[in-house]
């Protein structure tokens, strides 16, 4: 720290002890004459990118311009501080919630619509309000720190909705969202250009030149703890300013968390909450990636409503849940559906119709052998039908597939029957 940034700490230390001296004296008076008082800590965001863009300089003359407006938008009787670096103070006598609140957002909007100096960079605000006084005198002795405390914290939700206003709309998949978080990474913060990895995938603004290694990796940790990805910036400029990077860190996070979230909610949407296997919307999404000719098996359990009736219904759902177990693990490449209640579907890409079918039998012979429910073997019959070309929807094949089912019925059950028009 040199010795210019020593006073200006000293100065700030000063106004902020005099400022919480002005709290605590207010919150005094408010209690004695049970009236409220607001303190509101409010701290500058987005001063990064003007920081790299114009120096400390430009970080001043920024803060002193939002402090006048600040100023200008409380209300008579306020008393407005720097108390800290980018950290503004409002102290608000006779403000309840309801004012201290619409004070908040005219002072939001004020910021929003500041002169800029710099046209590409944003500034935001994120702030602690605490609305007093407390009841109990000596409450209020470390009210400013918690309300600071809550204003620091309140950075990641000012990203966040950063994030979904300026990254997120319209960006539905990982690919989108982290291009465009690069993209706005770069071009906000100033950054030369970046690497983002999540997972095994990658993506990169611009695109890196081969003899290029990253200069730095930074570890993003999701609001979870848990890490989501590392962002690599590389490029002449040299190291960016660690407070641009925190704010590009938890927007990234924040981004890259949520589509995670969204990507595993959509994926829970096509599953069966009873047996994880595919529901029909599940089914109709994967088979987007399914090419004829492919096989497609119906399967309906025997009597169940019966075994439903001896046992329970409690027992009936066990052994759906065996089947589904059975059927998801027979082969990798097959996608298995629960079509309807007790009938599931079984698609076998390049499969032949009697290899299907003697599938779907040695299946049966391991249900009959490993699913038994008070001394009752459990028994299904199948249908198999072939979709030999694409002008066919999978629709047509559990038609066909489904009536074969029915066939296996009416032969006595406990078998695989080949759909007429597949079986030669
Ligand atoms: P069939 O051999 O002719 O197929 O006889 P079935 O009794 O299996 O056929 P039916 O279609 O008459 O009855 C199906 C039964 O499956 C009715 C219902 O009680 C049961 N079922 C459907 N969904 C579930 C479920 O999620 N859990 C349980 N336990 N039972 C279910
Ligand atoms: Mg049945
Ligand atoms: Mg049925």
């Amino acid at each position: 720290m040199d010795e210019q940034q020593t006073r200006t700490g000293e100065a700030h230390h000063a106004v902020r002890r005099a400022f919480e001296d002005a709290v605590l004296e207010t919150m005094r008076v408010a209690r004695r004459d049970a009236q409220p008082a607001s303190l509101v800590v409010a701290t500058v965001m987005g001063l990064a990118p003007v920081s790299i863009l114009g120096g400390a300089s430009a970080v001043e003359r920024t803060v002193a311009r939002v402090l006048a407006l600040v100023r200008d938008l409380t209300p008579r009787g306020a008393r407005v501080e720097l108390i800290g670096g980018t950290e503004i103070g409002i102290l608000l006598p006779g403000a309840d919630e309801a004012m201290v609140g619409s004070v908040c957002r005219d002072i939001e909007l004020g910021v929003e619509l500041l002169d800029r100096e710099f046209p590409n960079t944003r500034l935001g605000f994120a702030v602690g309000i605490a609305v007093g006084p407390e009841p109990a005198p000596g409450a209020d002795a470390d009210l400013l720190w918690r309300t600071a405390d809550r204003a620091f914290r309140n950075r990641a939700t000012v990203v966040q909705q950063g994030v979904q206003n300026l990254i997120l709309p319209g960006a539905v998949t990982l690919d989108e969202v982290a291009r465009r978080l690069l993209e706005t990474g770069v071009a906000t913060y100033a950054l030369e250009a970046s690497t983002l990895l999540i997972g095994e995938r990658q993506w990169s603004v611009p695109e890196p030149p081969p003899e290029r290694s990253p200069d730095g990796i930074r570890e993003l940790i999701s609001s979870g703890g848990a890490s989501v990805g590392i962002w690599h910036w590389w490029g002449e400029r040299g190291t960016p300013d660690p407070l641009a990077l925190d704010e590009v860190f938890l927007a990234v996070a924040n981004a890259v968390e949520r589509v995670l979230a969204v990507e595993s909610s959509e994926r829970r949407a096509r599953r069966d909450g009873l047996t994880g296997l595919l529901n029909r919307e599940g089914l109709s999404h994967a088979m987007r990636e399914v090419h004829a000719p492919y096989a497609v098996g119906v399967v309906d359990i025997d009597h169940f409503k019966q075994m439903n009736d001896l046992h329970g219904h409690e027992a009936g759902d066990r052994c759906l849940q065996a089947l589904a177990d059975l059927l998801r693990h027979s082969r990798a490449s097959d996608l298995v559906a629960r079509w309807g209640g007790e009938e599931l579907v079984v698609i076998m890409p390049g499969s032949t119709a009697t290899g299907a079918a003697a599938g779907l039998q040695r299946l049966l012979d391991q249900a009959r052998s490993t699913i038994v429910i008070e001394d009752t073997p459990l028994s299904f019959s199948a249908g198999v039908a072939m979709v030999e070309s694409d002008l066919l929807g999978v629709l047509d094949g559990i038609r066909a597939a489904d009536a074969a089912m029915y066939e296996a019925k009416r032969r006595g059950r406990g078998q695989v029957v080949v759909s007429a028009a597949d079986a030669r």
